[in-house]
Parts: C-alpha cells; structure tokens; sequence
C-alpha cells in the first residue's frame, strides 16, 4: 500500500482548533522534524495503524512503557475484569499491597514505595521529600536529562525542552530556578565542583541513571559509582530517574543493571503496564518523612488506581516471572545495532550508536556522545531526514535526535531486517 497521511492531516487541522499545538504532549507535534504527526487508530504487538490504514513497527512503544508490545492480552484481560468492579475508589485496596511488595522484590533496597500518577509526579516528590528529609534545597541534575515537567526539572532539560531548543520556561521563577544546579553528564568534576560551591546545601542529586532525553546516552564506567560516593560522603540523597530504565533494563532496572544503588528510586511507563502510572520509593529512614507518617504532604486522588494497579501488576509479574524476556529484547536491539552498523559502514557518514538493554539512539556524529553538548552537535538535520523515510516506509521512529528508541519483546526478526533494509536504502539514497 501506498503511504497517504491524508486522514491524519485532517485530524491535525481539526485538532489544532481546540487542542493546544494539535496535541497533548509536545513531543508528539513532529515540530521538529517538520510535517503532520499521524494519528493512532489501533495497536497489537510491534505494530502501529493510523487513521489512513498505514501499518508501522513501533520503536516508540508509547515512550518506554508498552515493553511487551501493544495491547498484551493478559494485560487488556486483567484491566476488563477490574473495570467491571469500578473504575476508582480513592480508599486503599489489597491490590496496592500487592504492587508494593512486587516492587520491593524486584527492587530490594526500595523498603516503602508510594504510588502516583505520572513519572512527572514521582520525581516532583521525590526531590520534595529529599528536600524534606535533609532540610536543604538546592539539588544537581545534569543537562539534556528530563525528569518530567515540575518547575525545578525544567532548567536545561532534555526531550522536548531540548528538542523546541526553549532555553528558559515562562512561568517557572527566578527563585525556583536558583536552587537547580546543572552539570554535565558523565562528568564527575563537574559535579564535585558543584559540591564544593554549595557544601552543605545540597538535598539531592537526580540522574537518569541511562539517560533518555537526549537520544540514549550511557554512564561512562565509575560515573554512577562516583555520585554515590559524593552523596555518601555529603548527606546528599541519590535519586535515580528509573521512569525510563525501570523494569526495561532489568528485572530490578538499572540500579540492579548497573550494580549501583540510590537513596530514592522514581518509576514510571513500564510499571504501570500503558496505564497512567508513577511511583517513587526508597530507604525506609527517608520514605517515613512522608504523610502521614511525616509532614512532607503529597497525596493524589488518583493515587493506587484499580486499573492502573491491575495493568502495572500484570505487566511487572510477567517481567519477573520470564527474565529471559530481557536477554531476548536485548538481542533484538543488538540485531538493530549490527544492522544499522552494516548500513553504514562505508557510506562515509559519521554515526554513533548508543544502546543497553532495549534502549538505543543514533547520532550523526564523528565523535562518542556522552553528554547533552555532544548530542546537540551531531547532525540533527539528517536524523530529521531518515525519521520522515523511516515513516514512509513503515518505520515509527520518535520524532526528534533528542529521545530514546524504545524496543519491544514482540518485535519479530523480520522487523528488525525490514528496519535495517529501510535505512540502508535510505543512507544508499544520500
Ligand atoms: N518524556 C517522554 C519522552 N522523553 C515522553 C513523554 C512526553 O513528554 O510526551
């Protein structure tokens, strides 16, 4: 069949009459790489349909969280037969008992875990209770790194910040913005010079222990080993950014990956199995500085869902009981790798590809990609270029340098080869 995007086209125009920018999440805008983003009708495992009939393989996966494929039955069975009991209760269930204890399994140095709604809202309280506990304000996060949309996360942010190039968020203050310390990723120096500047007023620092906001970046070896050694040397509470890693790169995510703890531990997509869902857990000694059994307020109607409780647990238990889901996913990626390797060996074009588990990016660029600066520099403007062939050709890549590919476990071989056949064409074409 013939690419037509006709029917999204429309939808765009339409949308754009009362929903800000056509869409409600700015990444989706495809502002970036220019054209109309196309409109979702349906999804079953790797595959994507728009609303003109296009089938696409999805290396979006909903950005992270569909890491069994679209629409897993056990998943859409488990959150029927919820729904048929209602849909919200706003009063605490067995079921949240459940997802705790599963958590903390998966993740044995998380001792209590909350329950919220977004990632957004896991690493907003995350640094609200590391402020609460320690009685300090300011905190390190590192550039090009996204931790969701609260104010204090949005001082050189990653992933659509990044991608719109805004340099400074209207309505976020001076005040709230002094206190967000910036340096760059895999840079310790960076970091111990921050410390020394600011003794004794840092409560946190923040990472995505595997970046994804800034394609995928990886941690240089002792990067993460380094950061822990300073917060336990400063008082300084670690919170890994796992709304990404967790539960993707491992049964216990990246912490159990990497072999690095941290103090507090925020989750995200994969947890709640497509559901909206967020959660931020941690050592006992700080977690108990929530209320109610402390005074850092946080709370949310929403908080421990039926729906997206049953869908997170679902999808949490298949990935605990079938580990071997993770070295299959991590050889489709690899396969990606090669492959995109081969397509451009001897083309004369310069590349990196970053890639661990099922996270995977590639930069246009002569030299690694290590930090936000390094991906900023690659050519962006031919990413834009191979994201429109890709698409037209049955490939849904994310719509910017700027973010992480997201593989799926239903991913087929023959996917991967269609991918790797379409680039190759695409890079022979230039
Ligand atoms: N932040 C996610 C990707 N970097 C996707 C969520 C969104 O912003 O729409």
């Amino acid at each position: 069949m013939t690419y037509q995007s006709n029917k999204s086209q429309q939808l765009f125009q339409r949308a754009l009459q009362s929903i800000p920018g056509g869409v409600n999440s700015p990444v989706r805008a495809f502002r970036s790489v220019g054209g109309t983003p196309i409109f979702i009708k349906s999804a079953k495992g790797a595959y994507l349909i728009d609303e003109d009939g296009n089938k696409y393989i999805d290396y979006i996966n909903s950005w992270g969280p569909m890491i069994l494929g679209h629409a897993y039955e056990p998943v859409v069975t488990a959150i029927a037969e919820k729904a048929a009991h209602s849909t919200s209760f706003g009063a605490p269930t067995e079921l949240e008992i459940e997802m705790a204890e599963l958590i903390k399994e998966m993740a044995p140095n998380v001792d209590l875990v909350r329950m919220v709604s977004s990632g957004t809202e896991a690493c907003m309280s995350a640094l609200r209770l590391a402020r609460g506990y320690t009685g300090r304000n300011k905190f390190i996060k590192f550039e090009g790194c996204y931790h969701g949309h609260a104010d204090a996360f949005l001082v050189k942010a990653g992933s659509g910040v990044a991608t719109f190039g805004i340099q400074t968020v209207p309505g976020v203050t001076a005040g709230v913005s002094q206190d967000t310390l910036n340096a760059p990723y895999n840079d310790l120096e960076a970091v111990e010079a921050l410390v020394n500047e600011h003794r004794s007023t840092i409560a946190a620092i923040i990472i995505e222990p595997v970046a994804g906001n800034m394609g995928c970046i990886l941690p240089t070896p002792g990067f993460l080993e380094g950061l822990r050694s300073i917060c336990d040397a400063e008082g300084i509470v670690l919170i890994f950014d796992e709304v990404m890693t967790g539960f993707r790169l491992a049964p216990g995510g990246a912490q159990a990956r990497l072999g690095v703890d941290a103090d507090l531990v925020t989750y995200g997509k994969v947890i709640g199995g497509g559901m909206p869902v967020g959660a931020f857990g941690g050592k006992r000694a700080i977690m108990e500085h929530i209320a109610p059994l402390g005074n850092v307020y946080q709370a949310g109607t929403l908080s421990g869902n039926p729906l997206a409780m049953i869908a997170g647990y679902t999808m949490l238990r298949t990935l605990r009981d079938r580990p071997e889901i993770f070295d299959n996913i991590e050889a489709k990626c690899a396969a990606l790798e090669a492959g995109f390797e081969n397509a451009l060996n001897g083309t004369g074009i310069p590349f990196q590809i970053n890639r661990l588990g099922s996270m995977f990016s590639i930069h246009f660029s002569e030299t690694p990609v290590c930090n936000f600066t390094d991906a900023a520099a690659a050519n962006n403007a031919l990413f834009n270029k191979m994201f429109h062939h890709m698409l037209e050709n049955g490939v849904y890549l994310p719509p910017s340098a700027y973010e992480s590919w997201f593989l799926s476990n239903a991913l087929t071989d023959a996917d991967i080869e269609h991918t790797v056949a379409v680039a190759a064409a695409f890079f022979k074409g230039l």
